[in-house]
């Protein structure tokens, strides 16, 4: 199939983590008697909004000290939670949909971003982050550009 040559088409994306202290008089269904947060890792739209249109699965590498520390996610909402005492830095794997016109649904290169693990408040906000136990989030945005997509991959992803 033909590209649309010189054409670029850009779609952001949003990802990040919150957390919130687990509660120490209500033990945790799941969580370790040393974890202290639940935390929640996720990749999405600007707005929260679902971006499987174009995002067909994301990987997860937490640190070595979580069980099965690769955590593949193949529908939305594209998010992990867990529980846990420490920040650490998540790599992120994102991977797009096929192309629908290519002859053989090749895998294309991944997005590889790095997002360090936010529990603790810090600066301006801590103090009153904690004095009202509010959750603590850190997020980052990025613009994924994809260049002179064919028809049918453009019309994928001016879905958004
Ligand atoms: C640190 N470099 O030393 C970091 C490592 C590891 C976080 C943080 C527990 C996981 C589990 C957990 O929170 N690991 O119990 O499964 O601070």
């Amino acid at each position: 199939p033909t590209r649309l040559q010189g054409v670029s088409i850009m779609r952001p994306i949003v990802y990040g983590n919150t957390a919130t202290l687990l509660n120490k008089d209500q033990p945790h269904p799941t969580a370790s008697p040393d974890h202290t947060h639940e935390w929640t890792i996720s990749v999405q739209g600007v707005n929260g909004e679902d971006i499987s249109y174009f995002v067909k699965k994301v990987m997860f590498k937490l640190h070595d000290t979580y069980a099965n520390s690769m955590r593949t996610v193949e529908s939305p909402p594209f998010a992990v939670t867990e529980t846990g005492w420490g920040e650490f830095d998540i790599a992120i794997k994102v991977f797009f949909v096929p192309d629908p016109s290519a002859a053989v649904a090749t895998e294309g290169k991944p997005l590889q971003v790095y997002h360090h693990l936010k529990l603790h408040p810090y600066g301006p906000d801590a103090e009153r982050i904690k004095a009202e136990g509010l959750p603590v989030s850190s997020w980052s945005y990025d613009e994924v550009i994809f260049n002179e997509p064919t028809e049918a991959m453009w019309d994928v992803l001016k879905q958004g």
